[in-house]
């Protein structure tokens, strides 16, 4: 059965970032990031796999390019890598590095693809981190630099800017559990980075608009969570997760606040004058949904907690029972339309002030080559649930499916594919899976 129709202009994308696609990692004057260290040595992502090949989208962009617009996709969301443009992170630009992403935009447009561009996903400059990182107060203003080299450049030709992708996951995966760069372990003692990360989303929104860059947003990670159970436990461990997953950076940015008291005060400097430079008003939000999480009290188990089949450090409080009765992708995630309906919902309710909401990820990973009838299964179901937002006038305007082309998917390397199109990683070859001529069909179907 044909999709229901979508509001007219309703946006159409796919989505990408550099570290996961660009490859060249030494080229071109390129700068190392935290990825490049944390996956050449940190023997945490599977395989030993690095980004430094990936997709080698920085060679094959045209033909990338090629292919969405087959897809007749309205957009392209891709990252700009901050030690391309800054190889040191501040100070000197790298002409060729800033030229590519001119040359991308160029050719974007050329083919009526408008570019959506974030400006950090992941990917921070290793001279940055061995200046303290995000843990330094100082990064959010180098952040801000950059943004607006970056937007100086870019701004006449790109249409929605990010400036930042789930600062939830570089705090959390990157600092407090360590399964991704830079691999701290610092548990609550990460929260400073969130808190700059914030301040650096902040300053760049208004340094990008100071150049004149505009419709400004951020592509942040939700999930509903659901307690285990009713057990008191359950119940308050999912509350706190809740509150670092959804709230943790959505209630700064759309409230001007922290969601709890207790937060706020783990926050270091001016907090509540950072809060206002940080709840800058955005033209709109967005969100990158891909699954529910179960919530439990920490077991009383010597079993390690993981998440995607990562071995988190001992002590979290709080455990992550598998979601039992759906289908599961290959990375084992459960497959939950309804939760975007349910998450959408959540912040409409919460959040009154809320701009209008693009849905900046969404996918799947399967190992399937050619023939994904699940990743379009995946894909139908979700539009699905999103019309129904809309139906409940949640003001959704877009939907940029996660990948265009399978790519590094962080700690677990090249072995989890979620792209619309096949990548040969011995030759680099590109081959449309069943899902690309879905989405093409469906695009042109709403048309
Ligand atoms: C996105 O992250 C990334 O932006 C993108 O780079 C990546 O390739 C894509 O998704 C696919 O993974 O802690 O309860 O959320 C998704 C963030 C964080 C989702 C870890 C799964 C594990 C369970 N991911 N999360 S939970």
């Amino acid at each position: 059965m044909a999709l229901p129709k979508f509001p007219e202009g309703f946006l159409w994308g796919v989505s990408s970032s550099a570290y996961q696609v660009e490859g060249a990692a030494d080229e071109d004057g390129r700068g190392p990031s935290t990825w490049d260290t944390f996956a050449a040595g940190s023997g945490k992502v599977l395989g030993g796999d690095t980004g430094k090949t990936a997709t080698d989208h920085y060679h094959r962009y045209r033909e990338d390019v090629g292919l969405m617009r087959e897809l007749g996709v309205d957009s392209y969301r891709f990252s700009v890598a901050w030690p391309r443009v800054l190889p040191e992170g501040h100070g000197e630009v790298n002409k060729a590095g800033l030229d590519f992403y001119d040359r991308l935009v160029d050719e974007l447009c050329a083919n009526g693809i408008a570019p959506a561009v974030t400006l950090f996903h992941w990917d921070t400059p290793q001279r940055i981190e061995d200046a303290g990182g995000w843990l330094e107060r100082d990064t959010a203003y180098r952040f801000a630099d950059y943004a607006a080299i970056v937007g100086e450049r870019l701004a006449d030709r790109v249409a929605m800017w990010m400036p930042l992708n789930e600062p939830m996951v570089v705090t959390i995966f990157g600092h407090a559990v360590g399964v991704h760069a830079p691999g701290l372990e610092l548990l609550f003692e990460a929260l400073p980075v969130a808190h700059h990360q914030l301040l650096a989303h902040g300053l760049a929104t208004t340094a990008l608009r100071a150049v004149g860059a505009s419709n400004i947003g951020i592509a942040n990670h939700h999930v509903p969570v659901w307690p285990a159970s009713d057990k008191p436990g359950d119940r308050s461990a999912a509350t706190l997760y809740d509150g670092l997953v959804n709230e943790l950076f959505a209630a700064p940015i759309l409230a001007g606040r922290y969601p709890t008291g207790e937060l706020a005060a783990a926050m270091p400097g001016p907090v509540a004058e950072d809060l206002k430079i940080i709840s800058t008003p955005l033209d709109w939000y967005g969100v990158n949904y891909y699954m529910p999480s179960l919530v439990a009290a920490p077991s009383a188990s010597s079993a390690p907690t993981m998440i995607d089949r990562l071995e988190m450090p001992a002590g979290l409080p709080f455990d992550f029972p598998v979601v039992e009765g759906y289908p599961m992708t290959d990375f084992g995630w459960p497959v939950v339309p309804e939760g975007l309906h349910e998450v959408l919902r959540m912040l409409v309710d919460r959040y009154p002030d809320m701009p209008p909401i693009y849905i900046t990820e969404g996918g799947c990973s399967y190992d399937d080559e050619r023939h994904d009838d699940r990743r379009v299964e995946y894909l139908d179901g979700h539009l699905r649930a999103l019309h129904r937002a809309v139906e409940d006038d949640i003001d959704v305007r877009g939907y940029f499916v996660w990948s265009i082309v399978d790519n590094f998917e962080w700690a677990a390397g090249y072995s989890q594919r979620f792209g619309l199109v096949h990548v040969d990683y011995d030759t680099l070859d590109r081959t449309p899976k069943d899902s690309f001529y879905w989405y093409r069909d469906m695009i042109r179907a709403q048309r």
